[in-house]
């Protein structure tokens, strides 16, 4: 008999340790366990989400005839951990071996080293191999180039000599409009709690009353035919200016044109080939443009294969990077959302209604934000990996350290993703409904982005003055006078001064 432990983000029946197993001698084994549960205060909707889809998975197993053990979080006897409950299981059912598809996070694959047959995760395009052959030998690791090996190993987009569709790899040029609030937005389709949620529910409610964000309403997809529903939301309705509109904001738009489809994707409910052949093959019957297909697709087998196999090359030293030594917690409306500048407090509060945020959101306001007044990029890590229901190490990290922070000094980005308040307003409607006038540069009532902005560049400049990408900020900071720039400096602390910092109670364990 053969133990198939099948983990919460590992729910695709065309699992590798599932296609190596036969029914007939194989129990799966999948466990709700407070270990999981509380590695970091998750967002309850990320529990209530993971937990669901797992209960609906299994019932999915059974029914294409698997012998399925599961274990819930609140069972008599549940150790906890997901090696105690494999040891438990172990001896109930007399099994020889565990076959385990390799955990996506670093601190879970170096738990099971020894005691299981871990099987590669065939869900990704490029295997830790591939990556690791890309890697050798160059100076630097940009996702660019990454990204055209992916597009010719896929096919996607590039026609029989290997040539990108349309003779470019890349058209974001096309893709930096900022929204107008009277463009017509999708509506993301909800999904009705069944029985199986609702009881998810309840114990998420009961047992992480304390935890960041609100359980309810609860709409996500908690299977894979909700979650292809959401899919053929995506290509029909917003798709088609996914490309334009990217990078834009707007007051009361929680998604604009993004797909939501993360959390699926990353739980295995959706395959990320097939996501993008969906969007390659509504280009081909002429329902979406190409700078809108080439973004979408570039952001799933470039960026997320990118992001998953430089921290499989770095780990597990990258979790602990600081290139530029930020030592501050979280402002404590990190996990309240009350604040008077618009921007974060629009970003915070969706995040904490909905687990969801959508990339320049994450990037150039809370991240940037993050960056601008200093925060610890652990700290910074800790709190993208708890509210975001996508948000897995594998993934979170490398973005939150690498991209979002320079922490890792310039190996993912090529500079640091700082902008001032001028970024904020030319990207949203945010600044219109600010206590703060993104116009006033210092002192009272002005944009915190914009002092914070020069402080940030001052402060860092022994590390940053030789970026060639730098060099016409530091000229521009270099050619103010001595007066502008302690008031910048100035205004910047008292600012600081004035937060509150969070003491630690947001993120102690539950
Ligand atoms: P869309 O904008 O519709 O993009 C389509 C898909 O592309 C996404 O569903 C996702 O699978 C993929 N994708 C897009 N950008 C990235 C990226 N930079 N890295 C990896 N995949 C990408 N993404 C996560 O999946 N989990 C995380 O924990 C996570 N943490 C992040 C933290 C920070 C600080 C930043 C800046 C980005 C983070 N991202 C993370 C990347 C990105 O913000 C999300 O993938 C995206 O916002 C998810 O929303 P969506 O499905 O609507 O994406
Ligand atoms: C995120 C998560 C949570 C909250 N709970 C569980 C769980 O109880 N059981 C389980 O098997 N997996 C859970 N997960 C997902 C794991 O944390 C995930 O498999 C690892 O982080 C590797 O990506």
């Amino acid at each position: 008999m053969i133990l198939v432990l099948v983990l919460g983000d590992q729910l695709s029946s065309s699992l590798a340790s599932l296609k190596a197993s036969d029914q007939r001698d194989a129990v799966v084994l999948m466990a709700e366990v407070m270990d999981e549960a509380s590695y970091v205060r998750h967002h309850k909707k990320k529990i209530g989400l993971i937990f669901s889809a797992m209960r609906h998975f299994a019932e999915e197993l059974r029914e294409a005839g698997w012998t399925v053990d599961y274990i819930q979080l609140d069972e008599a006897g549940n150790s906890g951990s997901l090696k105690g409950e494999a040891e438990r299981a172990l001896k109930r059912h007399d099994a020889d071996c565990i076959r385990l598809v390799e955990p996506g996070e670093w601190r879970l694959n170096a738990d099971v080293d020894g005691w299981v047959e871990v099987l590669e995760d065939d869900r990704f395009i490029c295997s830790h191999e591939r990556f690791r052959r890309w890697a050798a030998g160059r100076k630097s690791l940009r996702m660019e180039y990454f990204y055209r090996e992916m597009r010719r190993d896929t096919g996607l987009l590039v026609n029989e000599d290997g040539e990108p569709e349309g003779g470019q790899w890349n058209y974001d040029h096309d893709n930096r409009k900022a929204a107008a609030p009277d463009l017509f937005m999708p509506r993301l389709p909800a999904y009705e709690p069944d029985d199986v949620t609702r009881d998810v529910l309840d114990m998420v409610a009961d047992k992480f009353a304390g935890n960041f964000g609100d359980l309810e309403p609860f709409g996500y997809a908690v299977t894979r035919k909700d979650a292809l529903a959401a899919l053929d939301h995506f290509i029909a309705k917003a798709l088609p200016r996914f490309g334009d509109y990217q990078d834009a904001m707007l007051e009361g738009e929680d998604h604009l044109y993004h797909s939501v489809l993360s959390p699926y994707i990353n739980l295995g409910l959706l395959d990320p080939l097939e996501v993008c052949r969906r969007a390659v093959e509504a280009y081909e019957a002429g329902d979406a443009p190409l700078n809108a297909v080439e973004g979408f697709v570039r952001q799933i087998i470039g960026w997320r294969e990118y992001v998953r196999g430089l921290y499989w090359l770095k780990m597990p030293d990258y979790r602990d990077l600081n290139f530029l030594e930020a030592q501050r917690p979280l402002p404590e409306f990190y996990w309240t959302g009350e604040t008077d500048m618009a921007c974060l407090k629009a970003a915070i509060s969706q995040t904490k209604r909905l687990a969801y945020a959508h990339h320049i959101q994450r990037l150039m306001v809370t991240g940037n934000f993050a960056m601008l007044a200093g925060c610890s990029p652990q700290a910074v890590h800790e709190w993208y990996l708890a509210v975001y229901a996508d948000a897995y190490e594998w993934v979170e990290l490398p973005n939150t350290l690498g991209m979002s922070q320079f922490a890792d000094g310039g190996l993912m980005a090529s500079k640091p993703y700082a902008a001032s308040g001028n970024y904020i307003s030319k990207m949203s409607d945010h600044c219109g409904n600010c206590r703060y006038a993104v116009s006033k540069k210092t002192g009272e009532g002005a944009c915190p982005f914009n002092a914070l902005y020069w402080d940030f560049l001052a402060r860092n400049e022994d590390k940053l003055k030789d970026n060639p990408r730098m060099g016409q900020m530091y000229a521009t900071w270099n050619r103010m006078n001595g007066d502008k720039q302690r008031e910048y400096r100035d205004s910047a602390k008292a600012f600081l001064d004035r937060v509150e910092w969070d003491d630690g109670s947001w993120t102690q364990s539950a």
